[in-house]
């Protein structure tokens, strides 16, 4: 870190981490108080995971207007091209979204916060960034994204490797040429999906490294380009913000079918499945019938049309095997699938070589590629690292946090999340995250998720002011409470039955493995925080001092 340059801003109210969707939300609505709000930002302008994950075939796998913010002011005169827009249009739309709300004026770019320490001389945070920036704001917003630190597995050798390599989440900026090169993909995640079925044409080899197959379901992406349709659409679209609030998963078609999936018949089931695969997204897992995540042979039902389903797009009965295997490697859902478009067809290319990592796993990285347990050597110009984050908690982690009596939160966290409500953590006065762990986050929508939470904490900022408070404290025993039902919560479904994953933290060695997200759903999530908010903030303590 370089030398400290205090910056003279006593009059800082509220400093925000990051301009993602949750900075974006939270800057507009707490200057709309009348308060002096700023964020920070690492990256060198707005979008949040959309500035970072720029690899070919980055994109939402939130279909549009669930994806969009419900601000009026941003959706009347926007109108998107395709159904899952790429990482290009959704930086347009924050380009969009600054035209609207003129945001850049409050954003400090390449500023990496790295420090941040509660001052019970004056009850203010100071903010150290990378830069040696300081600020001493009064509330501290965590926006840092679930997906803030990329995740690189250590392999051997590869400071020898003579090609390049990248993480998808830290692609370079002006893009890389993979035309006629020999790439390695090692991981088949969200991220590992998009960038195969895009690359395989363009490369002259692709070799993928797959430990785990994904039960990527059918995206059905669809070009926008009848703009008048979307304009009438528009209509809809307060119902359609309101209605994605109260359902689980934040989508507001994520409704599940009353009936148990034994008590359909097998023709209704089938029917069923078809319709919410031809409708594509996510509806496939979501609207399933609900017993899927608790009852394994409702799950194995679900699984086996999704394999034949995959299989019979692949021509090879060795990939059918290693894509879709006859024993499932984990409960449909348990990680989370991602959205295809040509994801399969890939394998049929003759320029493409599926190493399947559970037969013969990864030995090192040579000068000229990667040697397998099988004394193979692939040879590559190129290896991408697919293989995802420390997702949830890494991107507040990351930061230097220290609150009352100088505790450190990672220290606070080493044995595992405490957090009141997934907002805020005990003995972290005024400090609140939007999308972080023990909430509904990446298990729902995520704007869905960002504008609840991002409301409780306006509603709160706004309660402490007018009340003359000087911060609010999570209790440590509410804290508690909060962490046993996100645990138990998590113990209810077959999701904990995946080897490796981020929703438990798995994906990462060392990690405390627990439930990392609120899993009773959205509309119940808004229900709690909305619940103890009206009860004059039951589980905290509001202080008052005079200096
Ligand atoms: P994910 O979903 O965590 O995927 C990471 C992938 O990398 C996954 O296939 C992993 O296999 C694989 N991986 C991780 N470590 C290794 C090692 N050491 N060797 C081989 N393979 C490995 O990350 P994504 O970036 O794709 O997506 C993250 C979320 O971002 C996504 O869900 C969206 O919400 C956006 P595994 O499955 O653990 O066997």
């Amino acid at each position: 870190m370089s030398t400290t340059q205090p910056v003279a801003r006593p009059s800082l109210d509220v400093l925000i981490v990051g301009a993602g969707f949750g900075g974006v939300y939270m800057l507009h609505h707490l200057r709309k108080l009348g308060l002096t709000v700023n964020i920070f930002e690492a990256a060198s302008d707005l979008g949040g995971v959309w500035r970072n994950n720029c690899y070919p075939g980055a994109r939402v796998d939130s279909e549009i207007p669930e994806y969009d913010l419900s601000l009026e002011e941003i959706w009347r005169d926007w109108n998107w091209t395709e159904k899952f827009p790429g990482y290009e249009e959704l930086r347009r739309y924050f380009n969009h979204i600054d035209q609207k709300l003129e945001i850049r004026k409050d954003v400090s770019f390449n500023k990496r916060v790295v420090a941040a320490r509660f001052d019970t001389d004056v009850d203010r945070w100071e903010i150290t960034a990378l830069d040696g920036t300081v600020v001493n704001p009064r509330f501290l917003v965590l926006c840092t994204g679930f997906a803030a630190k990329p995740y690189t597995p250590h392999l051997k050798g590869i400071d020898l490797f003579q090609g390049i390599s990248y993480h998808t989440a830290e692609w370079p900026e002006n893009g890389l040429d993979l035309k006629g090169k020999r790439v390695g993909v090692i991981g088949t995640g969200a991220s590992g999906v998009q960038v195969i079925q895009e690359i395989a044409k363009d490369v002259e080899q692709l070799t993928v490294f797959q430990r785990t197959p994904n039960y990527a379901v059918a995206m059905q992406q669809k070009k926008l380009d009848n703009f008048k349709e979307q304009e009438k659409m528009k209509t809809l679209y307060p119902a359609i913000f309101e209605r994605r609030r109260e359902t689980i998963a934040g989508y507001s078609y994520s409704e599940l079918p009353s009936k148990k999936l034994f008590d359909a018949t097998p023709a209704e089931r089938l029917l069923h499945f078809e319709e919410q695969w031809s409708l594509g997204g996510f509806r496939f897992s979501l609207r399933n019938y609900a017993d899927v995540v608790v009852n394994q042979a409702a799950n194995d039902e679900v699984y086996e049309f999704w394999k034949t389903k995959v299989r019979e797009r692949l021509h090879d009965p060795d990939m059918q095997e290693k894509l879709a295997p006859s024993i499932p490697p984990h409960p449909f859902g348990a990680k989370r699938p991602s959205l295809e478009q040509h994801y399969y067809e890939v394998y049929n290319r003759p320029n493409v070589e599926l190493i399947d990592l559970r037969q013969c796993s990864i030995v090192e990285a040579t000068p000229e590629g990667i040697l397998t347990a099988d004394g193979v050597e692939h040879k590559l110009d190129v290896i991408i690292f697919a293989t995802g984050f420390d997702t949830l908690m890494g991107g507040i982690t990351q930061i230097d946090i220290h609150g009352l009596g100088g505790k450190s939160l990672k220290d606070k966290w080493a044995d595992g999340v405490a957090t009141n409500l997934g907002l805020t953590s005990a003995d972290f006065p005024n400090m609140f995250f939007i999308y972080g762990p023990q909430a509904p986050t990446a298990f729902s929508n995520g704007p869905t998720c960002i504008e609840i939470q991002g409301d409780w904490v306006v509603n709160c900022i706004k309660y402490i002011m007018d009340n003359n408070f000087t911060y609010i404290n999570a209790r440590e025993e509410a804290e508690q409470q909060w962490r046993k039902k996100v645990l138990f919560l998590g113990s209810l479904t077959l999701f904990n039955k995946a080897e490796t994953s981020w929703y438990f933290g798995s994906n990462i060695p060392g990690k405390i493995v627990e439930p990392y997200m609120f899993m009773g759903g959205v509309q119940k999530y808004d229900q709690i925080i909305t619940e103890v908010a009206s009860q004059g903030y039951m589980g905290f303590d509001l202080c008052s001092n005079t200096y």
